[in-house]
């Protein structure tokens, strides 16, 4: 069936919520998961820790954000690699995804990214790995061509190519498998801007809501880095911090941990 077909009552009945869902017509392949831009809240925080880092509140994003590539220059490429975590106990109920992507924050057209899924439901765990070129729907790589467990190490490679085209790479470094996809942007208006470049875990919308945020422990990025049009290959020491704010809770505790590695704890 048709996501558009199974939503449309509820895209009536939300619609304050469920803004950021694609337009009709994308597609609907996957498990109806999907991506959002960055919903920044409240002011960022320069004040409140020693290493001078600007931590900026998010509904839906944490981890490190490369807000601006150097003047003149544009991101075409954001790489990062993690472990996958194990989840918590059968019995709770809640998911989370980790990923690596370009643009979504403060340049919203249009996200080119991929990464991993983890939810937990009742007894059922499970993982997923996954692309999308928001505003697009996610789209799941079958677990046959890349299957997905907790202990993993998995790479992901974001490179654009042009501003409506780019492949997606997920590399397991324990096994070396890899998947590779070139893609398109799914509509005329969805460009990239090369503006940010990101290494994320996100509260993610499945069905037109935000799923409950499942404890994934703590996920570190390594071998971070993003590259530009001139070549120019820059950490994370620059990028802000994202943590996750929902009913002025904060969810997420996120450190740069090096110039290549960033940490980011559910809290
Ligand atoms: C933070 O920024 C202030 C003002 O620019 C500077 O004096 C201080 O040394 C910086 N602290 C660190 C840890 O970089
Ligand atoms: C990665 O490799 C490990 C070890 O061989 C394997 O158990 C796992 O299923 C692989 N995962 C992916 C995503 O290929
Ligand atoms: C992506 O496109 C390039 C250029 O056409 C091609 O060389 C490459 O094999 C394609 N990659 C995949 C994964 O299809
Ligand atoms: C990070 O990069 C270094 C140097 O290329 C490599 O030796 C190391 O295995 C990488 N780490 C992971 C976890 O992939
Ligand atoms: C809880 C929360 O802030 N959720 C936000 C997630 O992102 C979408 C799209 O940016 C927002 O519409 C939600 O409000």
């Amino acid at each position: 069936m048709k996501l558009s077909t199974v939503l449309s009552g509820s895209v009536l009945i939300f619609a304050p919520l469920t803004s950021a869902l694609p337009p009709r017509g994308l597609s609907d392949r996957g498990s109806k998961r999907h991506s959002n831009p960055s919903f920044r809240i409240e002011e960022p925080d320069t004040a409140s820790n020693s290493a001078n880092t600007t931590i900026q509140y998010s509904g839906n994003w944490s981890g490190a954000v490369l807000v601006s590539p150097p003047s003149g220059e544009i991101f075409n490429s954001a790489i990062g690699t993690f472990t996958v975590p194990s989840m918590p106990p059968a019995g709770s109920n809640g998911a989370a995804a980790a990923w690596v992507g370009i643009d979504g924050d403060t340049f919203a057209t249009a996200i080119l990214q991929a990464g991993v899924y983890f939810s937990v439901s009742g007894d059922t765990v499970q993982y997923g790995a996954w692309y999308e070129w928001w505003p697009d729907y996610a789209t799941d790589i079958d677990t046959d061509d890349f299957p997905v467990s907790a202990g993993d190490v998995i790479t992901v490679n974001i490179e654009a190519t042009s501003n409506s085209e780019g492949t997606v790479t997920l590399i397991n470094e324990s096994a070396g498998m890899h998947f590779a996809i070139n893609l398109t942007s799914p509509t005329k208006l969805s460009y990239l801007g090369g503006q940010n470049a990101e290494w994320i875990i996100e509260d993610y919308t499945q069905n037109g809501g935000l799923v409950p945020l499942a404890n994934w422990g703590t996920v570190t990025f390594v071998n971070a880095s993003a590259s530009t049009s001139a070549n120019n290959k820059l950490g994370l020491g620059d990028a802000t911090i994202f943590d996750i704010e929902q009913y002025n809770d904060i969810m997420t505790s996120v450190t740069i941990d090096s110039d290549s590695s960033v940490s980011i704890s559910y809290a």
